[in-house]
Order: structure tokens, then C-alpha cells, then sequence
């Protein structure tokens, strides 16, 4: 499967309950690959740019109060089929209905504080990649503990 890239956030209910790092070890230890990160708030203009696509839903005020509401963290992970695999190691959207051992089945209860976002489709994911990093805030690097370890 080809490589593709994928935004993944944090949401500020996931930053202030202190699960960044139980987030970024789930994709670590699946061996995505991580080629962006920062903490960054969200202003509304942000806001309004990543969820466009929400702009005439009953529930986009409350949207955007929630994500522009503390700091979020911005992540580009890597992998052969990303997009949709991080999508299932999210968990469903309501978290009445995601599976245990899902993020949001691990750790939400309710639709409008499911801690955690991620791009629903390659081309999504290259836009909202764009509105959270500059190309020079992607690194591209390698692993090189196979020749740590083998010598
Ligand atoms: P995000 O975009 O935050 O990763 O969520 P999803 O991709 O899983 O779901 P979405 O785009 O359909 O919804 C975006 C965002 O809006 C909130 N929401 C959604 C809400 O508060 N009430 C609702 O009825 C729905 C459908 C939750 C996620």
C-alpha cells in the first residue's frame, strides 16, 4: 500500500486531561512514522478554515468555541494506508458507538469533546497538512537503529 500522509490534532479536552502522550505512543507503536508536530491555540480563523466543511451544521458555534477553547497538537504522521488507519484506531466519530480499545472508545463519552481528530481522505488530509504546517515544518528523515543496533 502507498505511503500517505494525514493530519492527526489533539483536541483541547485531549491536551488538558493529560492524553497526548497515550495518544502519540498508539501511533508510535503501530510504526507510523512522524513527520510534524507543535502545540498550537487555535484562533477562530483556523478554526473555520479546518472546518469549513461544518460551516450551515446547527452544531458549528459550539465547534468552534470547543476546538479554539486551549491548545491543541498538530501531528503529520506516515504510513502505508494512514488516512483510514488512523481513522480506525480513532474510533467512531460518537463515542456512544466507538469500540473499546479505540481512542475515543478508551477515552470519550460524549460527540462534542471526542478528543481527537484526523483527515477523512488523502486529498482532506494534504489541505489541512497545509493549514497547520509549512513545508520546512516537515522533516523528512529516516531510522537509523537497525545500523545503531547491527553496527
Ligand atoms: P473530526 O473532524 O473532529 O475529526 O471529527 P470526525 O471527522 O470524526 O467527524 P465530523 O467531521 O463528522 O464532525 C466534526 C466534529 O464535529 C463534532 N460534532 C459532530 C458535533 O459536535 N455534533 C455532531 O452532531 C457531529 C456530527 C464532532 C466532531
Amino acid at each position: 500500500m502507498a505511503d500517505e500522509r494525514t493530519l492527526v490534532l489533539v483536541k483541547p479536552d485531549g491536551v488538558q486531561r493529560s492524553l497526548v502522550g497515550d495518544i502519540i505512543g498508539r501511533f508510535e507503536t503501530r510504526g507510523l512514522h512522524l513527520v510534524g508536530l507543535k502545540l498550537l491555540h487555535m484562533d477562530r480563523e483556523l478554526a473555520g478554515r479546518h472546518y469549513t466543511e461544518h460551516r450551515e451544521k446547527p452544531f458549528y458555534e459550539s465547534l468552534v468555541a470547543f476546538i479554539t477553547a486551549g491548545p491543541v497538537v498538530a501531528m503529520v504522521w506516515e504510513g502505508p494506508g494512514v488516512v483510514a488507519l488512523v481513522r480506525a484506531m480513532m474510533g467512531a466519530t460518537d463515542p456512544a458507538a466507538s469500540a473499546p480499545g479505540t481512542i475515543r472508545g478508551d477515552h470519550a463519552l460524549t460527540i462534542g469533546a471526542n478528543v481527537v481528530h484526523g483527515s477523512d481522505s488523502v486529498p482532506r488530509a494534504a489541505e489541512e497538512i497545509g493549514l497547520f504546517f509549512s513545508a520546512a515544518e516537515l522533516v523528512d528523515w529516516r531510522s537509523d537503529v537497525a545500523r545503531w543496533l547491527q553496527g
